[in-house]
């Protein structure tokens, strides 16, 4: 088909985009092509539509009103990373953790995959906004799809739609190229989750600012306003521009005295930022309120602050672990209008996953489809299955989550999984230390990626699969917003670790709704309060300037938690400079410093 110029005019008078969907539709050529206006109308169609075609099922609206539960090909359930490629101009400007392929030869393979890619089904366009429409953080987008799967995502994890083109006007916006890549040609029939059984390729264009997807419907690989722009081509934009681009939650901490203060925490996918960005205290008169869980896009404002925004609408949360005694309010706020994707169901018509109810039901349909009783050998639920829910209906989500100005951060943390060598908490010296800290972080691997779990792996910033250029040059990017003219107040930095276990394998630290013991003593050392001691490390809390009333925890395990052991640290820093040699001559002066006087106050103390 071709699409007239006049029907496209109509939509939106940016000529770009209406050469970009015209050049789309004769490369892809779909049957149809739908301009979204983002309306609910529009997506009760395509629900319906999926439910008819057998890819959806609607949840039984008694139990779980507004809500769909769906399945994907057991070979596409996470991030594909060994797929994903930075084609910068220059290889090294991808730098040594990234894929890379020269732009013209991926151009070439991108423009083979995409001919007629779409056959036989429809071309969806969607606008979108990263973050609150019209803010000064935010920035637009428009993907192009062939999967309702994805226009539904997109409605909820962004804001979508007519009102995206408005405020677009003829500027600048980030074309998001996406295919599953299964045509149907010769009047092939559709299946439930088309995807391409081999070819798998996820792209990004620094230079052009551009996004190519192709063979995925799964998540990060598909929903391209979440980890490929939002972070991949948006950390790009941040560095040009002295702004930062993190995979980072958001939250407020509110002390009982209504003093309030805002968090910004970096972890890898699958850590329990969600938990985190959603925690209810157990200390009491603390309340934690919701920015985000994911994402965070970061500006100094005028005062001299480090202002941030969400720029994402919705969570894509991972579903297994979460609970009422886990997350209660993640539990409410997907009781509706919720898409579940690779969760189990029950006969009753709603969902369950591993770690949802203490007590498996006797009966499920899991999430290959197949009958499931708590005996079977198959997961009721996949390990990274996910729910898709607005963020407004968070019950503690924070009054300021749309502030097109931002929230201002105290508090930055990072933390990964570690069962040992790091402790619950420690404070850098300051912003170059933390820089460091940031850098320094590594993780055992979780089910949201493909590959191996449990493995540790380094993953700086928590950023390893999502930055955009050299690493190298990203730690130098984060040294350099430490000296910006526009810093008045830099937020503190902090490393946390939730994961430390004892001999036997057993977690020291409680964790969930405890962590607030550890919030509370960051809250009060960005106010120069609580009580630290300088460790080689950083300054960790004296055993009673962590509020532990009504936690029964011994003298013993608290000592371990917050233990640093220089062997164990000298063999960290030994490993640690091994791992920096990637980085060449790219690694930032400041970053081997910091090392090096790390290794000097360990073998000082
Ligand atoms: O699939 S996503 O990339 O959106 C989830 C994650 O890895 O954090
Ligand atoms: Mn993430």
């Amino acid at each position: 088909m071709t699409l007239k110029t006049d029907t496209l005019e109509q939509w939106t008078t940016n000529q770009t985009l209406i050469q970009w969907i015209q050049e789309a539709v004769q490369l892809c050529q779909p049957d149809h092509v739908h301009l979204c206006d983002g309306s609910e109308e529009e997506y009760e169609i395509l629900c319906q539509e999926m439910i008819v075609e057998g890819k959806w099922q609607r949840l039984n609206p008694e139990r779980r009103p507004g809500s769909y539960v769906c399945s994907s090909d057991p070979a596409d359930v996470a991030r594909v990373e060994e797929r994903t490629f930075i084609c910068s101009e220059k290889k090294e400007d991808a730098g040594p953790t990234n894929h890379w392929k020269d732009p013209k030869e991926m151009h070439g393979i991108l423009q083979n995959l995409f001919k007629g890619c779409m056959i036989g089904r429809t071309m969806y366009v969607i606008p979108f906004s990263m973050g609150p429409l019209g803010s000064n953080i935010a920035h637009i987008g428009v993907q192009i799809t062939d999967s309702q799967y994805v226009v539904c995502n997109m409605r909820i994890m962004t804001r979508m739609g007519k009102k995206v083109l408005d405020v677009l006007r003829n500027d600048h916006f980030v074309p998001c190229m996406h295919s599953v890549g299964y045509p149907l040609t010769d009047g092939k029939k559709d299946i439930p989750w088309p995807c391409h059984p081999t070819e798998k390729y996820i792209v990004q264009f620094p230079e052009k600012r551009s996004i190519w997807s192709y063979g995925s419907g799964y998540g990060g690989n598909a929903l391209l306003g979440k980890k490929c722009f939002a972070l991949r081509i948006a950390s790009v934009m941040a560095r040009d521009e002295g702004w930062l681009a993190e995979h980072m939650l958001i939250m407020s901490l509110t002390n009982p005295q209504g003093e309030k203060k805002y968090i910004a925490a970096a972890f890898p996918s699958a850590c329990g930022k969600t938990n985190l960005a959603m925690l209810t205290p157990t200390l009491p008169g603390w309340k934690v309120e919701t920015v985000g869980d994911d994402i965070a896009w970061m500006k100094f404002g005028e005062d001299g602050q480090l202002y941030a925004i969400n720029p994402e609408a919705g969570f894509f949360g991972v579903a297994p672990g979460t609970s009422m005694q886990s997350n209660p309010n993640a539990m409410k706020t997907i009781s509706r209008n919720a898409i579940f994707t690779n969760v189990a169901r029950t006969d009753d018509g709603d969902v369950w996953w591993e770690g949802m109810t203490k007590n498996p039901p006797a009966h499920l349909i899991n999430w290959l489809n197949h009958e499931w009783t708590p005996n079977s050998k198959e997961k009721a639920a996949h390990p990274n299955a996910r729910f898709t829910v607005p963020a407004s209906q968070c019950p503690i989500i924070d009054p300021t989550w749309e502030d097109p100005k931002g929230v201002p951060i105290s508090a930055i943390l990072f933390g990964g999984r570690r069962s040992s060598v790091v402790p619950l908490v420690y404070e850098s010296f300051d912003w170059r230390h933390g820089t460091f800290l940031g850098a320094s972080v590594s993780s055992q691997t979780t089910a949201a990626a493909a590959g191996e779990v449990g493995k540790l792996r380094h993953d700086p910033f928590a950023m390893l699969p999502f930055c955009g250029y050299h690493m190298g040059d990203y730690f130098g990017h984060w040294l350099n917003m430490g000296h910006s003219k526009k810093a008045k107040k830099l937020p503190k930095i902090y490393y946390v670790n939730w994961f430390r276990q004892n001999a036997n394998g057993e977690w020291l630290w409680p964790g969930f709704g405890e962590n607030s013991r550890v919030l509370k003593w960051i809250f009060e050392r960005t106010s120069g309060k609580g009580k630290g001691v300088d460790t080689p490390i950083g300054v960790t809390p004296t055993p009673d300037g962590l509020d532990l009333t009504g936690l029964n925890i011994s003298d013993e395990t608290i000592k371990a938690l917050l233990h640093v052991n220089k062997d164990e640290w000298k063999k960290e820093v030994t490993e640690l400079a091994d791992y920096f040699k990637l980085f060449g001559d790219r690694l930032p002066k400041g970053i081997h410093d910091e090392l090096h006087a790390l290794e000097q106050r360990l073998n000082s103390a």
